[in-house]
This record gives structure tokens, sequence and C-alpha cells, in this order.
């Protein structure tokens, strides 16, 4: 077994359930040795999930805490704990549609207040576990079970919403970028605030199929490869190209949401305790 599964994860929860060539195994292993190269333990993470092949495929694989959140609402119940226990890092391991469809309002006020979360949007590019349709995060014009004349809305970048919002630590990576992954986690895990990394990574089941005519791996990893690249193999341009790298860095510039609140409460409570005490 993979030592770093063995360290971290639940046996039980191995080999993971996902299709033959799914990226979101691959990934995981890069969040797992994130977390390792900080020296971090299973007590010191609480990992949160929400619904999809993103939240199905990566729920209590965790060895210590989780949670499993409803649709879109994995940040409520991030906030609840990370106001409740601080001291622990929470990540949270979504899809696209989870992120930034269902759960967007929810994605911009946890930027806004800069809670103390670190965020994964793992983008296979749509809803994959209901059968492949599109989501905000489809390029324009492709394919999809619920667009097959072609997506007809421009897509939206996940990135440029969080930052606007006011996030402190923005990344986007792909699946074909191993270290350059595994260095921005290490660096959203050590922001107190509010971080946000967007994947993208291959769904050959649905995205693959229906997109890109095939369920090849190395296929489906190839085109997110030259669209990372913005150049294929021939070294024609691709129509589209991702920017990745790290995109906005702020971390630890300004307070963590919920050591406002608890510092609030604070004084909340002190004050009753002043007017308790004048009364009596
Ligand atoms: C409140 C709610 N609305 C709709 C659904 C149905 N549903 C389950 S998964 C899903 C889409 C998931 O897409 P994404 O978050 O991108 O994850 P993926 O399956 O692609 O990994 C939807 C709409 C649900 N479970 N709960
Ligand atoms: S449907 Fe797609 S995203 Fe879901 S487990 Fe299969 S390959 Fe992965």
């Amino acid at each position: 077994m993979n030592p770093l599964a063995k360290k971290y994860l639940r046996p039980s929860q191995i080999p993971t359930k996902a299709c033959h060539g799914c990226g979101i195994g691959m990934i995981e292993n890069w969040l797992l040795q994130a977390i390792d190269e900080l020296g971090l333990k299973q007590e010191d993470v609480v990992f949160g999930t929400g619904i999809g092949c993103v939240g199905r495929q990566t729920f209590a694989t965790w060895g210590g805490d989780n949670f499993g959140a409803t649709h879109g609402r994995a940040l409520a119940v991030a906030t609840g704990i990370k106001l409740a226990q601080p001291e622990r890092r929470i990540l949270v391991v979504v899809g696209d549609g989870d992120a930034a469809s269902i759960g967007t309002s929810h994605l911009i006020h946890a930027a806004r207040r800069n809670l103390g979360v670190t965020v994964i949007c793992e983008d296979n590019m749509g809803y994959e576990s209901t059968g492949g349709q599109f989501s905000p995060t489809t390029p324009a014009g492709y394919v999809t079970n619920s667009s097959p004349y072609g997506m007809v809305e421009p897509s939206f970048d996940p990135c440029d919403v969080v930052k606007a919002a006011g996030a402190t630590f923005v990344a986007e990576t792909t699946a074909t970028q191993w270290h350059q992954t595994v260095k921005v986690v290490k660096k959203a895990l050590q922001n107190d605030g509010f971080s946000f990394i967007h994947v993208r990574f291959p769904c050959n089941e649905n995205f693959g199929a229906y997109a890109l005519g095939t369920r090849d791996t190395l296929k489906n990893l190839e085109w997110i490869y030259e669209h990372t690249q913005g150049r294929k193999a021939d070294g024609s341009e691709t129509d589209f190209t991702w920017e990745t790298g790290i995109k906005h860095d702020a971390s630890n510039s300004r307070p963590e949401f919920t050591r406002l609140l608890r510092e609030m409460n604070a004084r909340v409570q002190s004050d009753l305790a002043d007017k308790m005490a004048a009364r009596a």
C-alpha cells in the first residue's frame, strides 16, 4: 500500500471506488503529500467533503475526523467546526458543481469573511456523478450529456470569483501538475484564512466520453496537459489555455473570521458579567 495512504487514510476505504483512470485518487494522494511535508498529524486536520464523485470518492477516507455535507453546504458546516475547534486545519474537498454552482453563495461569503479553511475544488468540468451534465466550468461549445449541441453558456473562473470576494490565497493547477499542486496546497494550509485551490482533472467516463469522444485515460490526461500548456502535441495552439499557478497570495494579511467571532463573544460575555455585577 502507498505509505501515505497507510499513514493517513482508513484502510477500509482503499482502494477507491472511482472509475478506472479517474483523477480523484491521484489528487488525494497529492493532498496527503502536502499534509505530510508540513508535518501534520491525523488529529491536526478535519477533512470535509460535499456531494458528487469528488465527495463520494473522498468521503471518510481520512483516518482522522471527517464530515460529509449536503450538496453545496460544506462551507456552512466548516464554519461551525472552525468556530468550535480553531486549532484544527479544515480541508474541504468539493466538485465544481458543489463549489461553483449550488454552493457559490457559500463560497463567496466564506471568502469575503476570510473563513479559515482550505477549499480544494476538484473540477471535472461537469456534474459527473449524475451522468455528465454541464456545470459553470464546462468550456463553452463543448458537448456534454445536457448540451448535445455544445455548451451555449460561457464558463466562469471560480478563482476570479473568490479573489474578487476577498480570499487570501488563490491558486489553480491541473492534474498534470503534481509538484505545483503539492506546493500550493502546502501554502494554502499555512494561510490562517480562506484558501482556494482549483484543480482540473479528467473524468474519462462522462466528460471524456461526451466532450472528447474517448474514455481512454491517457487521451483524457493529454487533453488536460495540452490545455495547461496551450499547445497540442503537433505544436498547434489549443482552443484555450488555463492560466495556472498562484493567482493571489495575501496569506495571513487579515484576521481569520472565527477568531473575530470568538473575540466578539468574549467581549459580550465580559460586558454581561459587568452588568450582572452592577445589578448585584
Ligand atoms: C441539494 C441537492 N441538489 C442536487 C443533488 C443532486 N446531485 C448530486 S451530485 C450532483 C452534481 C455534482 O457535481 P460536482 O459537484 O461537480 O461533482 P462531480 O460529481 O462532478 O464530482 C447533483 C446535482 C443533490 N444531491 N443535492
Ligand atoms: S464518473 Fe468521472 S469523476 Fe466520477 S468517478 Fe468516474 S471518472 Fe471519476
